[in-house]
Parts: structure tokens; sequence; C-alpha cells
């Protein structure tokens, strides 16, 4: 039997590389899916609960691998359900390729059911390259320019296909006019400045007394030249919050995350710096960076056009960071002063004895805090961290201590919720023997992950380790907005909008056959996560924590302040509790 276009379509997938495949099927992509059928040696598919949950595994595999992720959903709906993920992708500047089915070529146009406008609705997302495939004999260039172009855009890219263009016989291009003659094949280029802008980008940081740098997940394979250039410059290492798996916590100078989530060194350290070195990130708050003009900068990034968008640069380095790194580290003098790294790395270290008072202060019951910081030393070599949008993103800023060989990842540009648990099913499969942790809230347990760990349920069996363990801070609150309503809003909490149902997290665990662990004293807190990481198969922790441990920014502006005393005065119903730990938090 000839091949079909959806053999091809696997086939060629294949030859790139593509050995996973997430997804959920549908009558727009029933073609498709027989192609997978038939070839299920060459490529692994992995049914989901909901197609935004194979976009966010797509996403996440491109994070922990490098290599494009690759999600599938059927025309319509399905399509429609991929967009959140594909978004989180782009934000965060992840190769994705997204292949969606769509009806009939011949109802196209007729208002047919399921039939959208799919060129339109993906245009936005995956502007790097959108096209509905409409003979045969496209397919071949069609998927080779949407992998190569997803890999050096480091974008979304997305192939429209038609069922009945899935079924017909597969073609290779005639060698005729009006054809195009494509290849397989990308290799990243070395991308590095011309010898004079390094020059003067290491003037610039030899001329410096007070070196900042900051690192992103655009540094991620760089930390050996990070934390070389930091050692030379004498200069701390700030990191935004995809960044902080690219230089260990433990390090002395390492200063942490940095923004509203971040710490109280990383704010001052921008505060004083008179130089501003900022490597593969587009942090966007420019209030926790040096104020315009009160530091020269330097910034090394592979897109050009992230360059001199959060603050000036002096010079601008559009290269790849550890090749721009290796290049310009010959040009960096020693600095022979050590007063600046001194003071750092005293905020350092009197930083962590604060987080350490803070996280073993009471609560009611169980101080959210506590949970992170007891899980830092239990974290085992090799594991892959993953959390989501809420409060839990703030205590893994603060309060992980990541260490080397560790990854770690979060929707950082779109910072939706829902991230964590697909993120670590899909790391589970990139690195089926490594232990993943997923750190969630109870809202996004809510919005999908116990959904998605249905998922987990059915594949867990597969993995050689098969430890996936979630942490669920279940306040039965949506707590993170329920702060900024107070601090940067000035309201008090509106319990509509903001109470969540409870819910029994650890007997759920065990309807799914997973381990589940209820705790609510703080003492079972550290006993939990021995036994988490003890289990032979997937666990739930179910910490019943307290709304009311603030999570304050590293720095109150006189208008936060305002806003929060305001929103007590209007009557929060949680005022007593709020303020007697804000005032702790403080005096802490
Ligand atoms: C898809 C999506 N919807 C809404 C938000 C706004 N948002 C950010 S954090 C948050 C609360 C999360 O609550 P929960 O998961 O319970 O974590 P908590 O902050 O309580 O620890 C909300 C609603 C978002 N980021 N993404
Ligand atoms: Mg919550």
């Amino acid at each position: 039997m000839a091949d079909t276009v959806s053999d091809f379509l696997v086939k060629r997938l294949s030859q790139w590389g593509v050995r996973r495949i997430f997804g959920y099927p549908g009558d727009g992509i029933n073609g498709i899916i027989g192609g997978l059928a038939r070839h299920d040696a060459l490529i692994e598919f992995v049914q989901v609960r909901h197609e935004e949950m194979a976009a966010f595994m797509a996403c996440a595999h491109a994070k922990f691998t490098g290599e494009v992720g690759v999600c599938l959903a059927t025309s319509g709906p399905g399509a429609i359900h991929l967009l959140n993920g594909l978004y989180d992708a782009k934000l965060d500047h992840q190769p994705v390729l997204a292949i969606v089915g769509q009806q009939h070529r011949a109802a196209l146009g007729g208002n047919y059911q399921q039939e959208i406008d799919l060129r339109s609705l993906f245009n936005d997302v995956a502007n790097a390259y959108v096209q509905m495939c409409t003979a045969p004999v496209q397919m071949r260039h069609l998927i080779d320019r949407a992998m190569r172009i997803a890999q050096y855009e480091r974008s979304v890219t997305c192939i429209i296909v038609p069922n009945d263009i899935q079924e017909m016989d597969a073609e290779e291009p005639p060698h005729e006019h009006g054809t195009v003659h494509s290849g397989i094949g990308y290799t990243r280029p070395r991308v590095v400045p011309h010898t004079d802008t390094l020059k003067s980008a290491a003037e610039v940081l030899n001329a410096g007394n007070k070196v900042a740098m900051l690192v992103g997940q655009g540094a991620r394979h760089a930390s050996r030249e990070v934390l070389k250039a930091a050692d030379l410059l004498g200069a701390g290492v700030a990191k935004a919050l995809l960044g902080k798996p690219v230089v260990p916590d433990d390090l002395p100078f390492v200063t942490g995350s940095i923004g509203f989530l971040g710490t109280r060194p990383s704010y001052e350290m921008m505060r004083d710096c008179d130089t501003l070195f900022m490597i593969g990130s587009s942090f966007p708050y420019a209030e926790f960076l040096p104020e315009e003009g009160k530091a020269r900068g330097v910034q090394i990034d592979i897109e050009p056009a992230m360059l001199s968008i959060r603050y000036p640069m002096e010079v601008n380095l559009a290269g790849d960071s550890a090749e721009t790194l290796r290049a310009l580290i010959p040009l960096l003098k020693r600095k022979s002063e050590q007063l600046w790294r001194d003071q750092i790395e005293g905020s350092v270290s009197k930083w962590w004895e604060t987080l350490e008072k803070r996280a073993m202060q009471d609560a009611n019951p169980i101080n959210p805090q506590r949970v992170f910081w007891e899980l830092s030393p239990r974290l085992p070599d090799d594991c892959i961290v993953t959390t989501d949008s809420g409060t839990a993103t703030n205590w893994y800023a603060r309060d992980v201590r990541l260490r080397s060989g560790m990854m770690a990842s979060v929707s950082g540009g779109l910072a939706s919720m829902g991230c964590g648990v697909p993120y670590a099913i899909a790391a589970k499969f990139a690195y089926p023997e490594r232990v993943a942790v997923a750190l969630v809230g109870d809202g996004t347990m809510q919005m999908n992950g116990m959904n998605e760990l249905i998922t987990a349920a059915k594949y867990w069996r597969y993995w050689d380790d098969p430890r996936l363990i979630v942490l669920v801070l279940n306040n039965r609150d949506l707590n993170l907005v329920t702060w900024e309503q107070r601090v940067l809003s000035g309201d008090p909490k509106f319990a509509a909008s903001q109470n969540l149902p409870d819910f029994p997290y650890a007997r759920y665990a065990g309807l799914l056959g997973f381990e589940g662990i209820p705790i609510d004293q703080p003492d079972q807190v550290g006993p939990a996560w021995d036994q988490a990481f003890a289990c032979d198969r997937p666990v739930i922790i179910d910490a019943h924590t307290d709304p009311d441990v603030p999570p304050l920014p590293p720095h109150l502006t006189f208008k936060q302040a305002k806003a929060y005393a305001s929103a007590i005065l209007q009557g929060d119903p949680d005022a007593d509790n709020i303020l007697r730990h804000s005032i702790r938090e403080l005096m802490a």
C-alpha cells in the first residue's frame, strides 16, 4: 500500500528527530492518528486530558530538552483548546510545532460544522510560520519549514491539515516549475558579536566597581561561563524567574530571584550597582532594575529584538550567551577590590537566615514558606522542579535552593495558571529516570491539575523512576491575587471571587492509585517530604497552608503600603491575621 500523506508526515517528523507527540484525537485528524498508529515505533503518542495540556507539555518538552515540542489537535474545538499552551511557548521563546486538523477542503467556506478559520486563529501565536496543506505535495516543505523555523526563531509554528488530504497518497514534488524541494536538518549557528563590540563591553565592565549580573533562561547552557565572569568581575548574580536553575542557590554571591517575588539582596544589589550586566533575560519590571542613568549597562541576548528594551544599554551584544561570554572572558580584568562582593555575600547570608526565620514562624495551620524551606535539602540530585502561577511561584523563587544539575521551569512570560502539572508530566516523559516535583496551588489543581493527573495515572508504570510528586498548597484561596488586590489595588478580599471550595486532594490521590499525604501540622512537613521521596509511585502532598502569610515583595513602596492599609481599613475579612503575620514577617 502506498504511503498516505499522514504516513509521510509521521516518517518525516521522525527523520527530524521527533520521538513524541502530545495530543488528543478527533475526526479532524483521524488520518494523522491512523498514521501514528501504523508507525508507533517511530513516534510515541501521549494522550492528554485537554489540548491545552498537550501544548503546555510540548512547551515543557522544549524547555527541558532543547528539542522542538510537538502537539496535535483536531479541527475546531481541539485547535482552539491548544491556544493558551502555545502562547506560553511563544512568550517563553520555545520551539513548538502545532499540527491541527481542518474540515474537508471541499467544505471550507461553507459554514460547515467545526469549521473555524484556523489560519486567522493561529496567525498571531504562530506568526513565525502558519500554513495550511492544500495539496499532498506540499506536506514535505511544510514540515521542513515548520521544524526549522520553530528552532531558529525559537517560537511556535503551525501546520493545518484538512482531513481529506490526510488520507490521500503522499507525493514527492516533480522536477518542474512551481514546485518546492526542501530538505531536513538544522544546526544552531554560532552567534558571537564582533570583536570591537566585545571590547567595548569589556571596557564598560572593567570600569565598573559594583557590577550586578542578571541572568535569565537564555543563560541556561552558560552556567560555567556566568560563574567565571562573576568571579572576574567580583559581581553578584541575580536571577529572573526562568533563570533560577542557571546558577545554584548555594553560592554565596548568588542573590537569588528578582522582582515582586525576589529577594532583598537582589533588590539592593540592583539599587546600588554602578554597572548592570544582563544575560539572556527579558525580566520586565523596570522598578527592580537600576534607575536610568545610575548604572552603565551591557546586555547579551541571542535575539537582537530583546536588546535594550528593559534598560538603555551602553553595549548590546547580540549573541549566544555561552559563546559570547567565552569570547568576552579573556578581555575581562579581575577586580582588585573585593568590597562590593563582600557586601553582597554579607547580605545574602543574612537573607538566608531571614528566610529561615520567616519559614519557621507559626501559622494557621502550616506556614507555606516552611513547606518550601524543608523541601530544599531533600531535593534529589538531578530532579526537575515545576511550579505554577500563584503564591507557589513566590516561595519557589525565594525559598527553594536549587543545586547544580537540577532543572526547573514555570510559565514565565504568560504567567499562566495550569502549567505546573503538565510541565512535570512532560518532564517525566523526557527523563523517566529523574524525579519530578510540581509545586502548585489549589486553584490550579482545580482548574486542570487534577484532571491531568489522570494522564499520570495512565502512564506512570512505564517510567523508570515512578516518582512524580505534586505539592498542593491547600489554602482555599486564589491567594496570590487576593494579596495583589490588597497591596496593589487597596481592596479588601472579595470572598465571592477569591475563596475556593475545599477538596480532599490526598483522598483523590488514593482514587488515582497514587500515595496521598495530607498534612495540617508544621512538624509533619519534613516527614511528609521524606515519605514522598521514598514512595514507589506518584504522590500528592495536600498541605493545609495559611492564606494569611503575606507573599510580600522584597521592598514595599509607600504607595503599596498605603494600599495595603486601605484594604485592611475597609474591613478585610482576614484583617487581624494578616496584620499579625505581616508584622512578624517584617520583624524577621
Ligand atoms: C489562566 C489564568 N487565570 C488567572 C490567572 C490570574 N492568577 C494568577 S495567580 C492566581 C491565583 C492562583 O491560586 P492558587 O492556584 O490557589 O494558588 P495560591 O496563590 O492560592 O497559592 C490567579 C487567579 C492566571 N495567571 N492564569
Ligand atoms: Mg490557593
